[in-house]
């Protein structure tokens, strides 16, 4: 009779250790419920690519053309980042495209496109400090997992040669 009784009550000191443990794990929960960052807070990786279609005018042969094309390297844009990209083309040994642009993430948590330009030089080598044309291409707002394309136009506007020129088509995303 005893025996059981003991029993009884090691059973209920277990039980109200458990409730104890349990309790303990809910005002835990709660208390990292109530600190935890918000759910949009993450640090995004923005990735793409981009396609140049450049031609280099000649007062000689033809023109030459150079299609280049690179995946971009993936960046990581925290909280408080601002990230600003440059990617770099060639043609024809006399021309050099820019394209530029910041990345910075917003109170939403998504990620902006901005301060976008792509510059056009064009001089006696490609590494040359002429720059012919600028292009602005407009700040957008990166959706989660939907892509987002720029086509861009610049040509050589400050000697008026239209057959020197580029397109370029970006496409960034993140995830
Ligand atoms: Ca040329
Ligand atoms: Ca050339
Ligand atoms: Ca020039």
């Amino acid at each position: 009779m005893r025996k059981t009784s003991n029993k009884r009550r090691a059973r209920g000191r277990i039980l109200w250790q458990m409730f104890a443990i349990v309790a303990a794990a809910a005002i835990l929960a709660v208390g990292i419920g109530t600190q935890a960052p918000r759910a949009d807070a993450a640090t995004r990786t923005v990735n793409g690519n981009v396609f140049f279609r450049i031609m280099d005018w000649e007062n000689f042969g033809s023109n030459e053309r150079c299609y280049p094309g690179m995946a971009l390297t993936p960046r990581r844009v925290g909280i408080d980042d601002l990230r600003t990209v440059t990617v770099t083309a060639y043609c024809g040994n006399e021309i050099r495209v820019e394209v530029r642009y910041g990345l910075r993430q917003l109170s939403n948590g998504q990620v902006q496109v901005y301060r976008g330009r792509v510059d056009f030089f064009e001089g006696d080598t490609a590494y040359n400090g002429d720059l012919d044309g600028t292009t602005y291409f407009s700040t957008r707002t990166l959706r989660p997992g939907v892509s987002t394309t720029w086509n861009i136009h610049v040509q050589n506007w400050q000697e008026r040669q239209p057959d020197d020129r580029a397109d370029v088509t970006l496409t960034l995303r993140y995830r």
